[in-house]
């Protein structure tokens, strides 16, 4: 598996599509339904961006698989499955927050996290025009700059994290927070767990943890935190997962998962 022929395509789409979904959020964002809870939506927008995603990714590969979070899962015959978020960070694009960004990532393998292994991946943020992008064994990059992950001062981590659409599991979420302040400068909620990945590979947040990803939330973002040289963990076994995500320096994810752990 050449990963190089994989990421210029996903840079491509994920330009095009970043542009689409900064063009609807300038013609005024529809809401079309809400999923797992009220606040779990999904806007006209997020539909549109990832059939269009899905639609060159088909005229580019025909035979890979696809999994997306507005459409999902179908299965490929050439052992290559893209894992997209059209656009991550739903919340903050339905409000007008300029905080969102179109997640495409290639994967191999079993389609599941700790399973598959990520082989090209890209995180761009229209609002910022900043493309974040990573290759199997080729490093992560924003621009020509090569990225890699940072180590906490002697004041603290500056750590990301997020919380849930369902309001039940932000009490015990608060209660996790409370346990990693101790290794903690200070904390950011920023609502895009692709660009809080990307901003631990570039070295802007010190650490990320959040529990409750879906796959499409981490795919190229955890790519993008391994080739910065950084450690991702999660639950269960050990991946990224429904159950937590960890990012960071080694150090730092060995003491946040000792505290998140209780
Ligand atoms: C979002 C994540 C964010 C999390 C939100 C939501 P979406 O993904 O990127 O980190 O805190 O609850 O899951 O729904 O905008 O694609």
């Amino acid at each position: 598996m050449d990963a190089g022929n994989l990421l210029p395509l996903a840079v491509e789409i994920a330009r095009e599509a970043g542009d689409l979904a900064r063009r609807r959020r300038e013609d005024g964002v529809a809401i079309a339904a809400t999923k797992s809870t009220l606040a779990d939506i999904v806007t006209e927008a997020d539909r549109e961006v990832e059939d269009l995603i899905r639609a060159r990714l088909a005229e580019a590969r025909p035979g890979d698989g696809f999994l997306g979070e507005e459409s999902g899962v179908e299965e490929g015959t050439t052992g290559v499955t893209w894992v997209v978020d059209p656009i991550d960070g739903t919340v903050n694009y339905a409000y007008g927050i300029p905080h969102y960004a179109v997640s495409i990532a290639a994967v191999t393998g079993e389609v599941a996290p700790g399973h598959w292994t990520a082989q090209a991946g890209v995180v761009f943020s229209p609002a910022a025009g900043e493309l974040f992008r990573a290759a199997r064994g080729a490093g992560a990059w924003l621009g020509e700059r090569r990225l890699s992950v940072s180590t906490p001062s002697d004041a603290g981590a500056l750590l990301a994290t997020g919380f849930g659409y369902d309001p039940a599991t932000h009490g015990p979420d608060l209660d996790r927070v409370r346990r990693v302040m101790p290794a903690a400068r200070d904390l950011r909620r920023a609502g895009a767990a692709s660009l809080d990945l990307a901003y631990v590979a570039a070295g802007r947040l010190d650490g990320y943890f959040e529990r409750g990803l879906h796959p499409w939330d981490h795919a190229a973002g955890g790519l993008l935190v391994i080739e910065a040289g950084g450690t991702l963990w999660g639950s269960p076994g050990g991946a990224p997962g429904r159950d937590m995500t960890i990012a960071g320096s080694a150090g730092l994810v060995e003491r946040l998962r000792i505290l998140i752990e209780g």
